[in-house]
């Protein structure tokens, strides 16, 4: 090869090799292999023990995932408590009253994780997090997968930063998609990440503008009135009803199915049935689970690579609630 030609694969390397970095951090499934090589069973185990004191142990779990990896990224800045005057995250109205359970599963996990010699302070609150909400959805019957490794914990949380950034139930599917978009997310990930909703709770306040006068005309007549009986006017805010009617406690694809017959419980939901653009896709995932769980886990894998922290922008937090 002429010096020339060297000079040339030199120069284009320089511009191809140097400058065609990721657009985001490279996440791994065995990044612990060495580091910490029990984790999966440690953070299994943890969650499993949790899960037999209470169910909620899922869907709090399952949510907590979401609201931190669309409000800066998945890095746990959603479990930083607030402190005097510093209003974190979980503390913005928009955390739509998060389970404590979900908190509660995190820092179970990290404990057992911690107990352990070779993993203290080695495995991110962020990881685990992501590792309890794939076990949390395996517990309830959902699809097992692979969980995608090696994030950081945050540096910042406030409450500020969530404005904005979570979908809210009132949303239409322009919105749900601008929404999820933004963090690299498809209409279809979008319509298979809102099937979490097949488990957990529900405040009355969150449907409450659909079974008033008038009732909802996309919403089941027969749901309408049991909704109206269990969320009576001024009720307790406490009160908290299954989002999913038939099979609250199992993480499959009723979700869709229920959409059919005009059960979705916000506006957020059923709009995937009533807009033309989506309906097509929850037709099929209601009659074919298999095809459901392959779309949710490459949805769920998308969902836990964004904002992924790396290098200075993170660290391991000794303590998952307070920086170090
Ligand atoms: C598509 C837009 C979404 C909207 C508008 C939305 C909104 C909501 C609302 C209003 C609640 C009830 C909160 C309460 O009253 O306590 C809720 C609960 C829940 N959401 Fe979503 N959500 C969406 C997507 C998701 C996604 C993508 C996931 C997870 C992958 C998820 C998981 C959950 C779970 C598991 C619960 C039950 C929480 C519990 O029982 O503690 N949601 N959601
Ligand atoms: C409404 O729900 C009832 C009972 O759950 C069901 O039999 C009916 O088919 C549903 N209606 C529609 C329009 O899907
Ligand atoms: C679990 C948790 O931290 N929930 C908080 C959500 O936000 C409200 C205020 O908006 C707090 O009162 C809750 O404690």
């Amino acid at each position: 090869m002429g010096r020339f030609s060297l000079v040339l694969v030199w120069s284009l390397c320089l511009s191809l090799c140097m400058f065609s970095k990721p657009t985001s951090a490279q996440l791994k499934t065995n990044f612990y292999a060495n580091i910490c090589p029990n984790v999966e069973s440690i953070v299994k185990n943890a969650v499993t023990k949790k899960f037999q004191q209470t169910f909620v142990t899922v869907p709090a779990t399952i949510r907590l995932f979401f609201h931190d990896c669309f409000v800066q990224g998945c890095d746990a800045s959603i479990i930083i408590a607030s402190t005097g005057r510093n209003k974190a995250e979980k503390d913005h109205p928009d955390n739509l009253s998060l389970a404590g359970d979900g908190f509660d599963t995190v820092i179970k996990a990290k404990a057992a994780v911690d107990a352990v010699a070779q993993c203290r302070n080695k495995v991110s609150c962020a990881d685990i997090l992501a590792l309890a909400t794939r076990d949390a959805i395996v517990l309830s019957g959902g699809p097992s997968y692979q969980v995608e490794l090696g994030r950081l914990d945050g540096l910042s949380s406030t409450s500020s930063s969530v404005n904005g950034k979570l979908p809210q139930p009132t949303f239409n599917v322009n919105q749900l998609n601008s929404m999820f978009s933004a963090n690299g997310l498809t209409q279809s990930d979008m319509v298979a990440l809102s099937a979490a909703h097949t488990v957990g709770f529900s405040h009355c306040s969150k449907f409450a503008s659909r079974i008033g006068n008038p009732v909802d005309t996309t919403l089941n007549k027969t749901y309408a009135a049991e909704l109206q009986q269990q969320c009576p006017q001024n009720v307790d805010p406490d009160i908290a009803i299954n989002m999913d009617p038939n099979t609250p406690r199992t993480f499959d694809n009723m979700y869709y199915k229920n959409l059919q017959q005009g059960k979705g419980l916000f506006t957020s939901d059923q709009v995937l049935f009533t807009d033309a653009r989506t309906r097509p896709t929850v037709n099929t995932w209601a009659s074919n689970n298999a095809a459901f769980q392959q779309a949710f886990i490459s949805a769920m894998t998308k969902l836990g690579r964004v904002g992924v922290k790396t290098g200075n922008n993170g660290n391991i937090r000794r303590d998952c609630a307070v920086f170090n």
